[in-house]
């Protein structure tokens, strides 16, 4: 590949002369830019103990009351892109958030989507868009785009959820923004409107339903029954995955950031292909391990990683009696509408 000019080769006086322009030579960096083959990437494979974490979150429970903090979140931040930018990746965004009982985080609504994956404690809900969702262990509730949310808890011990964002692609856009509301009036419960078992709403003589986010709520017990029916009924199977979708359309259930939940049966090893999104996994139950470029992680149940893209990943199940169950994000929804997804065999 031909070596290209420096911008040391140039004289000073004519690279004043352009910066005065608002002008600035591509050769220079055309490489970096546009590397050879592969992206340069700053996400870097880093994993973020559940064990390490928890005591620094309930300490920001004594230290910082939910009023001085509307969400009282600690961010999982790469230090590939520096912590300060607090990403997990290019287009991810992950947190941790404490609600303590009797607290109440805020009604708010934002241009980034979010998810929540609940890691521990019961009681507590999130309103969206009127509907009460009740979390539990391993529930999916998705906050998407635009719609009204806010947090509650009933219960009585402290309630964790991982909050996996889009929000470092939709600030990097410069549409990232929030307008703060009134507490909602509660029209329903999510568990009134359940998609489960293949039924949806028919669209052959009405237009099915005129919600673009028809499920909010995607209960653990029931992601966790498919696995293991798939298991069982599809021994073969390379991967027992499910996607979280839309029932409706059967297309990812939110935009930007894809969801799913990964079944490792026991004794299982998976060799995921380098692909071009990068991945967040999530350990929901039982124990796995992670090896992802030169590093190697051992996940317990909350722990959480991330792998940069194009790069294969392998997944291990460290017991070879039990299943593990492992939470899913990544950036593929966005990478396919970019048109930019690849799979590298
Ligand atoms: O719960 O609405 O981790 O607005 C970051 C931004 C959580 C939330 C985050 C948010 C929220």
């Amino acid at each position: 590949m031909q070596e290209l000019g420096r911008l040391d080769d140039l004289p000073l006086a004519y690279r004043e002369s352009l910066g005065a322009q608002n002008l600035v030579p591509l050769w220079p960096s055309l490489r970096a830019v546009l590397p050879p083959g592969t992206p340069s990437r700053r996400t870097k494979p880093v994993m973020w103990s559940y064990e390490a974490l928890r005591p620094l979150l309930m300490q920001a429970g004594e230290l910082t009351p939910i009023e001085k903090a509307e969400r009282r979140v600690l961010v999982l931040a790469n230090p590939g892109h520096g912590l300060e930018k607090m990403q997990a990746s290019a287009a991810m965004y992950l947190g941790m958030q404490l609600l303590l009982p009797g607290e109440w985080a805020p009604s708010h609504k934002h241009t980034p989507n979010a998810v929540r994956m609940i890691v521990e404690g019961e009681g507590a809900y999130t309103t969206v868009d009127g509907e009460k969702c009740p979390m539990s262990r391993g529930d999916l509730i998705l906050t998407p785009t635009g719609l009204w949310h806010e947090h509650g808890h009933d219960g009585k011990d402290p309630v964790v959820w991982l909050d996996v964002l889009d929000l470092p692609l939709v600030y990097y856009t410069e549409t990232s923004y929030a307008v703060e509301g009134k507490e909602q009036a509660v029209i329903g419960t999510c568990l009134e409107r359940s998609y489960a078992r293949g039924v949806v709403p028919s669209p052959v003589f009405s237009r099915g339903s005129s919600r673009q986010y028809p499920m909010l709520r995607y209960p653990w017990a029931d992601a966790r029954a498919a696995l293991l029916s798939l298991a069982e009924t599809q021994p073969a199977i390379e991967a027992v995955q499910v996607a979280y979708v839309n029932p409706e359309n059967g297309g990812d259930c939110q935009n930007i950031l894809g969801f799913s939940a990964l079944m490792l049966r026991p004794g299982e090893t998976l060799n995921l292909p380098a692909r071009s999104p990068a991945m967040v996994f999530h350990l929901i139950e039982g124990g796995a391990e992670v090896a992802v470029e030169d590093q190697s992680f051992t996940l317990s149940p909350a722990d959480t990683c991330c792998a940069p893209g194009y790069t294969p990943v392998t997944l291990k199940n460290r017991s070879a009696s039990e299943p593990a169950f492992i939470f899913v994000a990544d950036e593929s929804p966005l990478h396919k509408k970019l048109g930019v997804y690849e799979v590298r065999a």
